[in-house]
């Protein structure tokens, strides 16, 4: 029988320790962590994840900021907020909400935040120093995922680790961290030009599926007694939801759970990791200053 990676049960833990260790900061008369968060536009995926976002900074007891643009705003205007939330000595981390409108340039924006502030762990300086093994912020989703696999004791040294999709938020980077020391998986990389896809997914002991393709992964492609790890959060339409959408996963959960030893449900899987290591990155940056 599989077990499922309960992800929003790993995720209150961890929000606990971290309420615990904002009661000890302000017992001892350290700031509050605060983190702040842009919002351009009016995406409703974007408006639910930033608001759950707010909603988590309260639950620890952190403070929290949300700035909203319209969606035409000039990226001259944003860039200047980023600018101003660099040097205000109150806000210890800030996010952009992505994606961001067309005609702004997400590498613009994501350089201008000051590395030591990027709670999202998005700038080339902190992804280059994940990549050689120092300290800094990590990807939310990666840094979500890693800790998933740690606290379920899920052996990673010398697995074969298949990584479906190479964005740089989630397949280029958990891939990265999964080939490190202390990790040591052999990690592969597969994209939309990967030719026997089939193969090389069936030949995996942990499958990492991070497309944004619903039911991607499908029986035939898992390895019995495989672990496989669904970051996919793909909004559709449901009459079944009081909301009328629900979130599908990149696995064919029904049909490919029965061969897995470990797998993370949609919901509930590794969603709820990703926001809980946003608070982890900014606690961290709260303490730093
Ligand atoms: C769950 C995101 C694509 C593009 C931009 C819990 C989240 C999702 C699912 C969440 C995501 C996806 C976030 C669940 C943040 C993850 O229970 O399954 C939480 O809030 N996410 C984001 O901020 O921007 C995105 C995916």
């Amino acid at each position: 029988m599989y077990k499922i990676i309960d992800g929003k049960k790993v995720a209150s833990e961890i929000k606990k320790e971290i309420a615990e260790e904002v009661i000890k900061l302000k017992a001892a008369g350290k700031k509050i962590p605060h983190l702040a968060a842009i919002l351009v536009g009016n995406n409703g995926s974007s408006e639910t994840y930033v608001a759950n976002k707010v909603k988590d900074c309260n639950e620890v007891g952190f403070k929290s900021t949300l700035i909203r643009f319209w969606n035409e705003v000039e990226e001259t205007v944003l860039l200047g907020k980023i600018a101003e939330l660099n040097n205000d000595q109150d806000v210890d981390g800030f996010i952009v909400q992505l994606p961001l409108p067309a005609h702004i340039s997400e590498n613009k924006v994501i350089e201008a935040i000051d590395p030591r502030k990027d709670a999202d762990g998005f700038h080339p300086v902190n992804i280059g120093k994940m990549v050689i093994g120092l300290s800094g912020y990590l990807p939310a989703t990666p840094y979500g995922i890693v800790e998933l696999i740690k606290r379920y004791s899920i052996e990673t040294s010398g697995k074969n680790c298949v990584v479906i999709g190479r964005s740089n938020i989630v397949g280029r980077p958990v891939s990265i961290l999964l080939s490190q020391k202390g990790m040591d998986a052999t990690v592969t990389v597969i994209h939309r030009r990967t030719k026997n896809i089939k193969d090389i997914v069936r030949n995996a002991d942990i499958i990492i599926a991070a497309i944004g393709s619903p039911a991607f992964v499908k029986e035939d492609m898992v390895k019995e007694g495989a672990v496989v790890i669904d970051v996919g959060t793909t909004r559709v339409i449901s009459h079944e939801t009081k909301s009328g959408f629900k979130l599908v996963g990149d696995v064919d959960f029904e049909k490919v759970a029965p061969k897995c030893s470990y797998i993370t449900p949609v919901p509930g899987g590794v969603g709820p990791m990703t926001r809980v290591s946003l608070l982890r990155n900014t606690l961290m940056a709260a303490k730093k200053i």
